[in-house]
């Protein structure tokens, strides 16, 4: 621009004055409100009001906490709090705090999950209820769990699981060890949800519309097809359609169906507080949701880090021989038990690996907790993965060394599962698939990992090429 237009000139500069005034004044305000009289967690809250506009969490690598949070906890402490778009966030890497969080759930703080889980779970799925729904709802699960007979039955059956998996592998040098390992837990999964069985065409339909709605999990929501978000929301109809048609079968022939049919499915119908095909639904998908991502991701990096580590796979093969009298014998329960350094290798692999990275609750009241005062309606964020990779709770806390445990046992900064009320409660199910699949994988094959395929978290944990792995065929176990 050469010369100034005197006409705007002089409409320019009182407007420039006046938005000038208000910007110091909304500066001011915003000052007094977050300053020294406020009771909310120290920490940066980016632009007046807004706050920061996006998001300041960037994908980092898995065994790591990301430059972001580094940065913050070191500056602020272990709780601090930041605006992002208009909302106020407390994130904590504090063991007291996380657990005073987690076991006021529906007292003093609700789940509040990002809402693109909503989408694709479904409004009725556990994660979102609260209150009596809540707890008859979670009743109802914890008593099909318990009829799982978790010890020497389900043993069994996760093994016939892995075998099935890697018995395809026989001709095989090179797998992809997230499907491979996905394809094992989803008919695990699916058997016990709905009975079917791997060779029902429509299992591998399934397994690959769940795949497709995770993607759309964190996507971002818009209506133009072809996107991951439209793809995850036509997957999620694949799948309801066919958990609808699988019910409606059921309650035409309800009465025959008997004891032997002991899966999801028919525990949802036979119970009268669950009437509706919809709910039933949401109960089925939630189910296979939450049994499956957590504990393939879990799988996955054990691999990874182990692969990485050939000391410990060494010593983790010689535990599965030494145990195992016979190598071609079933696993008994007893034996599971005895396999300290394997339950070393996934206490470590759970610690290390971001796998739920961080809770989401919301204050349904004013919090007071040791002097800060949190306004109802504030997102708190119970950050497990902060704790997990805390310095002062895990000596080098970002290299894997599943002998730690030998030594620590227990420590209160490590709670994978969760806690309060909403604690996993499926722990104790995913251990034994964990455990299951990495022997039937250690006693049968020598591997290495392909390429550098680094776990990343975004937030979610991701191998960008699926973790591929080479192997070769050792035991004689897998028939
Ligand atoms: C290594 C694998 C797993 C990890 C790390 C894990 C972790 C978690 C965590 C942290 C929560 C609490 C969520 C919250 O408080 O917001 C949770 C809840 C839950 N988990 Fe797991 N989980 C795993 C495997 C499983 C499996 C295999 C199942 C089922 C077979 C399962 C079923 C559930 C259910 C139903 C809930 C919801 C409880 C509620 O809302 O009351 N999980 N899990
Ligand atoms: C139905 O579910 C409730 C919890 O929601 C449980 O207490 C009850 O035992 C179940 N009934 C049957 C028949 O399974
Ligand atoms: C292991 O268990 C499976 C299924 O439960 C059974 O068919 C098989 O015969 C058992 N193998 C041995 C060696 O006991
Ligand atoms: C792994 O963690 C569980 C749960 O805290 C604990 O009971 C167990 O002793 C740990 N295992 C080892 C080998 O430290
Ligand atoms: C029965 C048996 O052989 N148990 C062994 C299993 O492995 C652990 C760890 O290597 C040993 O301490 C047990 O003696």
């Amino acid at each position: 621009m050469t010369g100034a237009d005197p006409v705007l000139l002089s409409l320019t500069l009182p407007l420039a004055s006046v938005i000038a005034i208000l910007l110091v004044s909304i500066f001011w305000i915003y000052g007094r409100k977050n300053g020294a009289d406020s009771k909310l967690p120290p920490g940066d809250k980016g632009w007046p009001i807004v706050g920061y506009i996006f998001s300041p969490f960037k994908p980092h690598p898995a065994t790591t906490l990301g430059d972001y949070l580094n940065i913050q906890f070191s500056r602020y402490g272990k709780i601090f709090s930041i605006r992002y778009r208009g909302k106020t966030l407390v994130i904590s890497a504090d063991p007291e705090f996380n657990r005073f969080v987690l076991q006021n759930e529906q007292t003093l703080f609700q789940n509040n999950l990002p809402s693109g889980f909503k989408a694709f779970m479904g409004e009725g799925s556990l994660p979102f209820l609260a209150g009596d729904v809540y707890r008859s709802k979670k009743s109802l699960m914890v008593a099909f769990f318990n009829s799982w007979q978790i010890q020497s039955r389900f043993l069994a059956e996760v093994e016939e699981a892995a075998k099935a998996v890697m018995t395809s592998w026989r001709q095989r040098r090179q797998i992809l060890a997230d499907e491979e390992i996905n394809k094992f837990l989803f008919n695990i999964a699916i058997a016990k949800a709905m009975g079917m069985t791997p060779d029902d065409p429509e299992v591998e339909e399934l397994r690959k519309a769940f795949i497709a709605a995770y993607d759309g999990f964190y996507a971002v929501p818009t209506s133009l097809p072809f996107t991951r978000y439209s793809k995850a929301l036509k997957a999620r109809d694949i799948i309801c359609s066919i958990v609808k048609r699988k019910a409606e079968d059921r309650m035409i022939r309800s009465d025959k169906m008997d004891e032997k049919e002991n899966d999801l499915l028919w525990y949802c119908l036979k119970n009268s507080s669950l009437t509706s095909i919809q709910n039933i639904c949401y109960e089925v998908v939630g189910f296979i949701f939450a049994a499956l991502l957590n504990t393939q991701n879990t799988i996955a990096l054990a691999i990874y880090l182990l692969g990485k580590c050939p000391k410990s796979l060494r010593q983790l093969r010689d535990e599965f021989k030494q145990n195992d009298t016979d190598a071609l014998a079933n696993l008994t329960w007893d034996a599971y038990k005895k396999m300290e350094f394997c339950q070393s290798v996934i206490n470590e692999t759970l610690r290390l690996g971001n796998i739920v990275p961080r809770l989401w609750r919301k204050t349904l009241s004013d919090v007071n907790y040791k002097g800060y005062i949190i306004p109802q309606g504030t997102t708190v964020m119970t950050h497990i993965a902060a704790m997990h990779l805390d310095p002062s709770a895990f000596e080098n806390p970002n290299i894997f060394d599943p002998w730690r445990w030998l030594v620590i046992k227990k420590s209160n900064n490590w709670m994978p599962f969760g806690g309060g009320a909403r604690h996993c409660i499926g722990s104790e199910i995913a251990r034994i698939e964990i455990a299951v699949f990495l022997r039937h994988l250690i006693l049968n094959y020598d591997y290495e990992l392909v390429e550098s395929d680094q776990p990343v978290a975004s937030p979610l944990v991701k191998f960008s090429t699926g973790l591929p792995i080479r192997i070769h065929s050792v035991g004689k176990m897998t028939p």
